[in-house]
C-alpha cells in the first residue's frame, strides 16, 4: 500500500493527510530559497536579544548568563483587554480574549541553536519553559500555555538569536483543543492513553521510530504532513512539563538535541522548523488523557533550498504529501548525532 496513494488517519487531531509516494520524483522549476546564514558573531550589537542590548521598546536585556524571559514587547495577546464587548450576531461571533505573551532566549550567545548547546544548557531551557508556563498558568484568566519556537528565516523567525516564545490564553487555541477532544473520546473507549497505545505500537513496528531513551521517543508520525515532520512523546502519562523529574528533564534534552541534530545535518545547514510542547490545558480540570509531547514541523523538502508548499489543494482540500514518512525516518536515522559543525 504505501507505494501507492492513500489517506492516512491522525488520531490526534482527527484529520487526513494524502500521501502520494510516486510523485516524490517530479521536477522542481519553483522557489528556491536562501541558506540561513552561518558563521554568525558570538554576540551582535544591533541584536535586540542579546545580553546589554536594547530592545525596540526601549528597554535594556540584563547582562545574562544563561536564559532570559521577558514580556513580549509587542503581545499578541494583554492581560487587560476589555472583557465586555461581545457580538451580536451568531454570523458575526467573536468574544474577546486575555493572556500574555512571553519570549525565552536560549543562551546569551548569539550564534548558538539548540543543537549546539550543551545538554546541561538545553536543560535549562527545559527548565525556564516549565517555569515560565507555571508562572503564566497561576494566572486565574490564563487556561492554555503554548510554548514554542520558531527557527529560521523560512519560517518567520525574526533574529537568528537562539529564542523561544510562550503564549499565555483564556481559550483554549484549535489545535490542543482538537487533542483534547481526540484523546479525551480515546480514553472512555479504551480506558488507555491515546498516545501511550500508539507509542506501543510504533515500538512494536520500528518503521518510524528515530531514536528512543528511557523516558522519551522521537518519531515520524504515520499521519505526518511536513516531509521531516516528528514527534517526541513522553514515555510516563504526564500532561505538563512541570511534572518532569530531573532524570525525564535529562531525557528530554537528550532527545531534543538528538533530532535538532539530525535536522541539522539533513542538509547540512541551521534546519528551520516550527516546534512547540502541547501540554494539557490549565482548565481546573484533570487530564488523565493527556500525554506530553512536542511535535516539529519543517518546512523543508528535498535539499537546503526547496521547501513544501502548502497551498493549492492543501488549502482548498487537505494535506498532501509526496515522500512516505517511513522513508523521512529511515533518512533521520542514517545521519549522524555528531553535529556536522562539530564533525572533526
Ligand atoms: P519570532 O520567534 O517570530 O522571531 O519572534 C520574536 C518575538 O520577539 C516577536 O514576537 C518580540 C516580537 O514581538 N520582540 C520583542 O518582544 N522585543 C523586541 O525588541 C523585538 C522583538
Ligand atoms: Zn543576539
Amino acid at each position: 500500500m504505501s507505494d501507492s496513494p492513500h489517506r492516512r488517519f491522525n488520531p490526534l487531531t482527527g484529520e487526513s493527510v494524502l500521501v502520494s509516494p510516486h510523485r516524490a520524483k517530479r521536477p522542481w522549476l519553483g522557489q528556491v530559497e536562501k541558506t540561513p546564514p552561518e558563521n554568525l558573531p558570538q554576540y551582535d550589537p544591533s541584536c535586540y536579544l542579546c545580553p546589554r542590548n536594547e530592545r525596540a521598546g526601549g528597554v535594556r536585556n540584563p547582562d545574562y548568563e544563561s536564559t532570559f524571559a521577558f514580556d513580549n514587547d509587542f503581545a499578541a495577546l494583554l492581560p487587560d483587554s476589555p472583557t465586555d464587548a461581545r457580538s451580536d450576531h451568531p454570523l458575526l461571533a467573536s468574544v474577546p480574549e486575555r493572556g500574555l505573551c512571553r519570549v525565552v532566549c536560549f543562551s546569551p550567545r548569539h550564534d548558538l541553536t539548540l543543537p549546539e548547546l550543551e545538554l546541561a544548557a538545553v536543560e535549562k531551557v527545559i527548565a525556564t519553559w516549565t517555569e515560565q508556563t507555571v508562572d503564566l498558568s497561576r494566572q486565574d484568566f490564563i487556561h492554555y500555555v503554548q510554548v514554542f519556537e520558531n527557527k529560521g528565516a523560512m519560517m518567520g523567525c525574526s533574529n537568528p538569536h537562539p529564542h523561544s516564545q510562550i503564549w499565555g490564553n483564556e481559550f483554549i487555541p484549535n489545535e490542543p483543543a482538537k487533542e483534547l477532544e481526540r484523546q479525551r473520546a480515546y480514553i472512555h473507549q479504551n480506558g488507555r492513553t491515546l498516545l501511550s497505545d500508539y507509542l506501543a505500537e510504533e515500538h512494536k513496528r520500528q518503521e518510524r521510530v528515530l531514536f528512543t531513551n528511557d523516558y522519551f521517543t522521537a518519531l515520524v508520525p504515520y499521519w505526518a504532513v511536513w516531509p521531516f515532520e516528528t514527534m517526541v512523546i513522553a514515555h510516563r502519562n504526564v500532561a505538563y512539563l512541570s511534572e518532569l523529574t530531573p532524570a525525564e528533564v535529562n531525557g528530554l534534552a537528550e532527545i531534543l538535541k538528538r533530532v535538532t541534530t539530525r535536522y541539522d545535518n539533513l542538509f547540512e545547514i541551521p534546519f528551520p522548523y516550527s516546534m512547540g510542547f502541547h501540554q494539557a490545558p490549565f482548565d481546573g480540570q484533570s487530564h488523565p488523557e493527556w500525554t506530553l509531547h512536542a511535535h516539529f514541523y519543517p518546512p523543508l523538502l528535498r535539499s537546503a533550498t526547496i521547501r513544501k508548499f502548502m497551498v493549492g489543494y492543501e488549502m482548498l482540500a487537505m494535506p498532501q504529501r509526496d515522500i512516505t514518512p517511513e522513508t523521512a525516518a529511515e533518512r533521520l536515522r542514517s545521519l549522524p548525532d555528531i553535529h556536522y559543525k562539530h564533525r572533526v
